[in-house]
């Protein structure tokens, strides 16, 4: 019977770290998640993979432990259902900013009584296990994305809807709303402040802070500092840069 091993890892305090894949296809996916990450997100909202790749994705995923997480690209019932359906561990929802949105998010996580997800895990039952719909509470994690100025002046709002499990940050969007100069500069002050600030509703609200980092060396001091789903690379950038610099090497 398969087990969701985040909630294991954030009991004992432990940092979950993922990668994120842009890639659309089952191959790259498994090569990413064979590399021993915590958790592997599809990302439905930037990334180029639709609902066909996403299967193949999520099989891709499920032939190592990786937890297979799906960022749906938007805040739509039907996405989210479809991924949990097709056997993601968890959602990352982007651009919440109200607590409505919020609820609309949990509400669609969960079966009645809690929500109001429609039953019909066509995938999970079989990838999960035949008992699914009574465990799925721990195979449905919400996480909402904190991206925007509206979402930080609501909060304390969004972090205090029950059965939200995280908050996420999207450093690029954030920033962008902040007029930081440098779009997804992490290391801005008025970014510090704001990652500071989701932390600690998190925090106050028992909920799991995570955010999008695109290398080890900005994802490990955001564990340092208490984040606990943290993104330390991208399947993209990987293929990039270490395309670059073989070339580069070769050349030089
Ligand atoms: C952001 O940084 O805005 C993201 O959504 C990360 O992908
Ligand atoms: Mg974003």
């Amino acid at each position: 019977m398969k087990q969701n091993p985040l909630p294991e890892l954030w009991k004992q305090d432990r940092t979950a770290y993922t990668c994120w894949l842009s890639i659309p296809g089952s191959w790259s996916a498994e090569v990413m998640a064979h590399a021993g990450f915590d958790a592997v997100v599809v990302d439905l909202q930037h990334g180029l993979a639709g609902n066909d790749a996403m299967l193949a994705m999520l099989q891709a995923i499920g032939t190592t432990a990786a937890a297979p997480i799906v960022r749906v690209p938007w805040n739509e019932p039907s996405a989210v259902m479809r991924a949990l359906d097709a056997g993601a561990y968890g959602i990352i929802c982007p651009m919440v900013n109200t607590r409505a949105q919020c609820e609309a998010l949990v509400a669609a996580c969960r079966f009645p009584p809690e929500g109001s997800r429609s039953f019909g895990p066509t995938r999970s039952l079989v990838s999960i296990g035949p008992d699914y719909l009574s465990r799925s509470r721990s195979f449905a994690l919400a996480f909402a994305m904190i991206e925007t100025a509206e979402a930080l002046a609501n909060l304390d709002a969004i972090a205090g809807v029950p059965g939200l499990d995280g908050l996420f940050i999207g450093p690029w969007d954030l920033s962008l709303a902040l007029g930081i100069q440098r779009a997804g500069n992490l290391a801005d002050p008025a970014m510090v402040e704001a990652c500071d600030r989701i932390l600690a509703a998190a925090r106050k609200h028992g909920l799991v802070a995570g955010i999008y980092a695109d290398s080890a060396a900005q994802g490990r001091p955001l564990a340092a500092r208490g984040f606990r789903l943290v993104n330390v690379a991208t399947d993209t950038m990987l293929l990039q840069r270490g395309a670059e610099a073989e070339l580069a090497q070769a050349r030089a």
